[in-house]
């Protein structure tokens, strides 16, 4: 069985080899550790959208670029848990909490803790997602209930600057480390298609394969060019070189769900086949993301039942 690379330098020779025998070493990595033909459904909930103080270049909720995404106060209790029980209702077992913040202010973690506690009371998987975590709050989200923190490094550290000013690498590694600390699952991976190098797609494979422990699940998410914001018209990257980035992640990451995350909705059903086949076994399920699209949940029925695949099905308490 192959040695789970580790240096940028031995990711990125992943990404030289032949296409046929980079998903052939994908597959057999993810065949050793998982069903092959099962994929894990999250669906995500925005529930404080827009008016972000940060500058993250590719995304449409920051209130420095001149996106359309209007300045939204946070989503009532109810609200969230009629979200919840639609995405229960459709089949999936994850539901993933999202707010456009630095960090959350204690005033703000509060209604989250309420919905955290009561999406868990619905049997799904809690995930939160909200920036920045100061000391204590990890253990408040970790006592509501909450099962995984997504928390992305995007990027590889020496391409972080070039998208993000108003914070630092070390801030995210900080809070990986907080979350970490109080036994939360970790969500964490990044975005491919920003104008970064190859080499930067395997530096940031690299970061994420060396937390440890590695992160439970990784999302993969290709850049969705939004008008407004400073990456809106960055060249789109070669789907294959996308299916090289899935299938990388997974030989690096042998037992973490790799996630096709943002971008799938204009991705045809044969590249997102590509993905599945390199080790893909998760996605965001339902026709939102947070502000941008997703593949109805109709569409992705019929295209697991083209290619044989089962959603995964909600783990015991
Ligand atoms: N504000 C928190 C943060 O930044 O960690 C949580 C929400 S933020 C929207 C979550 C993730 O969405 C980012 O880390 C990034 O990976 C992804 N994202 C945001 N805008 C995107 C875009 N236009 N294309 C692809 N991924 C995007
Ligand atoms: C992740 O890596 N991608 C999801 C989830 N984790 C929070 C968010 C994608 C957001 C895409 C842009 C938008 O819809 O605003
Ligand atoms: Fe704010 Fe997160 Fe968007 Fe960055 S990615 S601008 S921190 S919502």
């Amino acid at each position: 069985m192959h040695e789970t690379p580790r240096s940028a330098a031995a990711v990125a020779a992943l990404f030289e080899l032949p296409f046929a025998d980079l998903l052939y070493q994908a597959q057999t990595v993810h065949r050793a550790h998982f069903d092959p033909n099962q994929v894990q459904l999250s669906t995500l909930l925005s529930i404080k959208t827009g008016g972000c103080p940060e500058d993250c270049g590719y995304c449409p909720q920051s209130r420095r670029h001149g996106t359309a995404v209007a300045d939204e106060p946070i989503m009532d209790l109810p609200s969230v848990l009629e979200a919840a029980r639609r995405a229960r209702a459709a089949g999936a077992t994850r539901f993933c909490m999202g707010a456009a913040w630095r960090g959350p202010k204690q005033k703000d973690l509060e209604p989250v803790l309420a919905m955290v506690r009561e999406v868990k009371a619905l049997g799904l998987e809690t995930c939160a997602t909200l920036g920045l975590l100061r000391d204590g709050q990890a253990e408040q989200l970790k006592e509501a209930g909450l099962d995984y923190y997504n928390h992305n490094l995007d990027s590889a550290p020496e391409f972080y600057g070039e998208v993000i000013t108003t914070r630092d690498y070390q801030d995210r590694l900080d809070t990986l480390s907080r979350v970490r600390s109080v036994g939360l699952n970790v969500c964490c991976g990044g975005i491919v298609g920003m104008g970064e190098a190859r080499s930067q797609r395997a530096g940031l494979i690299a970061q994420l394969a060396a937390l440890e422990p590695q992160p439970e699940s990784v999302p993969i998410n290709l850049l969705v060019r939004v008008e407004g914001t400073p990456l809106a018209d960055v060249q789109a990257l070669d789907p294959l070189e996308f299916v090289r980035t899935v299938a990388v992640a997974r030989i690096c990451l042998p037992k973490s769900h790799v996630r096709l995350s943002a971008g799938r909705e204009a991705m045809s059903d044969e590249l997102q086949a590509l993905c599945f086949l390199a080790g893909a076994n998760s996605i965001f399920y339902g026709d939102k993301l947070f502000t941008t699209g997703n593949p109805e949940a109709d569409r992705d029925r019929a295209l697991f039942e083209r290619l044989g695949i089962t959603p995964a099905q909600a783990v015991a308490p």
